[in-house]
């Protein structure tokens, strides 16, 4: 066939457009492409810098004004100023002494690894539960909850939610509890929904003496989050993870140690508290200057579920 000419094509695009519609061949930007796209970028946030901003918000905000008193960490990708990754938000929060965090329910899925404090508890569909260090507490979707520090000290932890993907997906639901704390509350030592951190290090420690030598891993299961998986990693000092990548957005809390992570060449330090941000097929590893335990939030069932998990050790 002879060239079409040039007035003609650019009318019968000008008519694509104006009933929105696109011709495959000549698109501004390609649809599909041969593997993952570096779109998130690596980053880490340091609980060191994050820890005197949470005090300095709470000698201005209280918990009438903020209902959670937390601060998200948006990946620095050009345009994003909420997702942590993709899917995946990680927030600090700070409660203090006597204050209450009020109920309320939403659809996406939350966690969190509490870092620091005594005497704080948080309230899930009317079972309240202790929360201490190194303890991995749920949210699922849709259970009411609130958070309240009964101790004398702050209590910071970190939450983590699937609200990046509820806002791609659109079924956002959220409603404040009508009498902002749950009445009838059943005060448990245990719950399916809390990992105590005891609990972890003797898994870790029964997973190390099954598999001398290499990191620890175990998972904060049976899974009951739809979206999340939750592994804690033991590395021992000087040693290393395996190098992979994978499709899943991961994002790695240190809840004990320090080291360094490799993320696609650049290498970042990390130590307790901090966060690290490993997007979609990322090569990267974790290295252990100490022992440490690392928290490893991803959101591996979703792309388990749709058949586009693929990890390979490159
Ligand atoms: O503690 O319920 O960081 O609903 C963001 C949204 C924490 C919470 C966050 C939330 C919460
Ligand atoms: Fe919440």
């Amino acid at each position: 066939m002879a060239h079409a000419p040039q007035t003609e094509l650019d009318a019968l695009y000008r008519d694509f457009a104006d009933l929105n519609m696109e011709g495959g061949w000549h698109r501004r930007f390609p649809a599909l492409w041969p593997e993952p796209r570096r779109n998130f970028l690596p980053h880490v946030w340091h609980y060191a810098d994050v820890k005197p901003i949470l005090d300095r918000a709470g000698d201005l905000i209280d918990t009438q004004q903020a209902e959670r008193r937390n601060l998200t960490m948006f990946n620095p990708v050009e345009g994003n100023i909420y997702s942590t990754v993709r899917t995946i938000v990680a927030a600090y929060q700070m409660i203090k002494p006597g204050e209450v965090a009020r109920a309320h329910r939403h659809t996406p899925n939350a966690l969190r690894l509490i870092l620091d404090g005594k005497g704080t508890s948080t309230v899930v569909d009317g079972k309240e539960v202790e929360m201490r260090p190194g303890d991995v507490l749920l949210t699922p979707n849709w259970a009411w909850h609130s958070h309240a520090n009964h101790g004398d000290a702050q209590c910071y932890w970190m939450d983590f939610l699937d609200v990046p993907l509820v806002h791609l997906l659109e079924p956002m639901f959220y409603e404040p509890h009508p009498k902002e704390i749950e009445p009838d509350v059943e005060t448990l030592a245990e719950a399916p929904i809390a990992f105590r951190w005891e609990d972890t290090l003797a898994r870790l420690d029964a997973e190390s003496r099954a598999r001398p030598g290499e990191p620890a891993v175990v998972e904060l299961g049976p899974a009951q989050l739809d979206t999340i998986a939750l592994h804690m990693i033991r590395i021992t000092a000087g040693d290393a993870t395996r190098p992979l990548r994978t499709t899943a957005n991961i994002i790695f809390a240190a809840v004990e140690g320090n080291g360094v992570a490799e993320i696609d060449g650049q290498t970042f330090a990390w130590s307790r508290g901090d966060t690290i941000a490993v997007p979609a097929w990322r090569r990267f590893r974790l290295l252990a200057d100490s022992e440490a335990v690392l928290l490893r939030v991803s959101d591996e069932p979703v792309m388990r579920k749709l058949g586009w998990l693929r990890s390979e050790a490159p």
